[in-house]
């Protein structure tokens, strides 16, 4: 059981390492990006010289609300708009030259890779690929809403501060997410900012973990952590996605959001669903001998995730083989792994059928 009160843990960087990546709580690394060229490079005066011509996607929001509908639309539709490819130069220039405290600018979440590939090199790499490599870049509070990724995310604070507050996935009872079947099943009703606690009383049971990130800091966030992100000044952030190990998709609380998301996915994701479906799979097969119960755990929750492809009837087949082998093996912990390997092998089976 996760303790609640367990403060974050602040490392400096020579204790930050690619085995932390599969940690499954926050860690603050005080001096995490200290050495990267981006923060003695960048700021909001003269990033776009660092790069040519490029363009992005802005939003602007007159009232600072930067909040989403279930349906993916603007909670502020009046209030709130995106600028689709506009000049980088221009849109820099506009955030760090505003001063009307009311409007805000972000350049939030778009692919240095893609859109500004020059800056790649001004950063430390904690991802294998170069997709999931972000810049977030806006005026001073901005925020972007109470919401999870069910990824691993390293993010590092180039220039200003941000003041990020967490909450465990356990939490996830009291943050109200919006519904599996919406177009963003992975995020909260709850308006952090100004919670409406008549509608959402159970968000005062979770538990905030706040803290704040300056020049040079990281922040190693676990897959499924909730998490609300405020500038607190003129900011420039790069965050680094990459695929959870097995583990941590089962962690406390983990479990339940990807077994609430995978059969979701299906329609709008379904490359995706596959690939954490196969993940898992390769996974429990990994781990039948090892650490049989989260093998289970693991096959368990890929199961759930082929609930639209394969009939219902070997489905219900394969979860009570599944709940049967788990309950066994709290009296016979040496379970035989074959028994484990060939639920692996019957639910590929069954998926294969089906999908090919
Ligand atoms: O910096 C932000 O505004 C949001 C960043 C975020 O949500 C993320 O890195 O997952």
């Amino acid at each position: 059981m996760l303790n609640h009160d367990m403060p974050l843990s602040i490392i400096d960087r020579l204790q930050f390492s690619k085995d932390s990546l599969n940690g499954t709580l926050p860690i603050h690394v005080i001096d995490g990006a200290k050495n990267w060229p981006a923060v003695k490079k960048w700021n909001p005066e003269d990033i776009a010289n660092l790069v040519p011509s490029r363009q992005v996607d802005l939003t602007i929001s007159l009232d600072g609300s930067f909040g989403i509908n279930p349906d993916g639309l603007p909670s502020h539709p009046d209030t709130r708009k995106i600028i689709k490819n506009v000049s980088f130069r221009e849109a820099a220039l506009i955030i760090s030259q505003n001063h009307d405290a009311q409007t805000r600018f972000y350049i939030s979440q778009q692919s240095i890779s893609q859109k500004l590939p020059e800056l790649l090199n001004d950063i430390e790499r904690w991802t294998t690929t170069d997709e999931g490599i972000n810049i977030w870049f806006g005026s001073a509070d901005v925020s972007s809403p109470l919401h999870y990724d069910p990824s691993i995310n390293v993010f590092g604070q180039i220039y200003g501060y941000k003041e990020i507050t967490l909450f465990s996935p356990a939490d996830t009872p009291y943050l109200y997410p919006f519904p599996p079947d919406s177009l963003l099943p992975h995020l909260s009703f709850v308006d952090f900012s100004d919670p409406d606690l008549e509608r959402h009383p159970q968000f005062l049971l979770a538990t905030p973990i706040k803290v704040t990130l300056g020049p040079g800091q990281l922040l190693f966030l676990p897959p499924f952590w909730w998490h609300h992100v405020r500038s607190k000044t003129i900011s420039i952030s790069v965050n680094q996605w990459s695929s959870p190990r097995l583990h941590q998709y089962l962690g406390d609380g983990a479990r339940d959001l990807l077994r609430r998301q995978l059969p979701i996915d299906r329609m709008q994701r379904k490359t995706q669903t596959n690939f954490m479906v196969s993940e898992l799979l390769d996974g429990a097969e990994q781990l039948a001998l090892l650490d049989p119960k989260l093998s289970i755990g693991a096959l368990l929750a890929a199961l759930n995730g082929t609930i639209s492809y394969i009939d219902p009837k070997i489905h219900r087949q394969l979860q009570d083989k599944l709940l049967y082998l788990a309950n066994q093996l709290d009296q016979f912990p040496q379970l035989p792994s074959t028994d484990i390997i060939h639920c692996v092998r019957q639910i590929r089976f069954s998926l294969n059928t089906v999908i090919s």
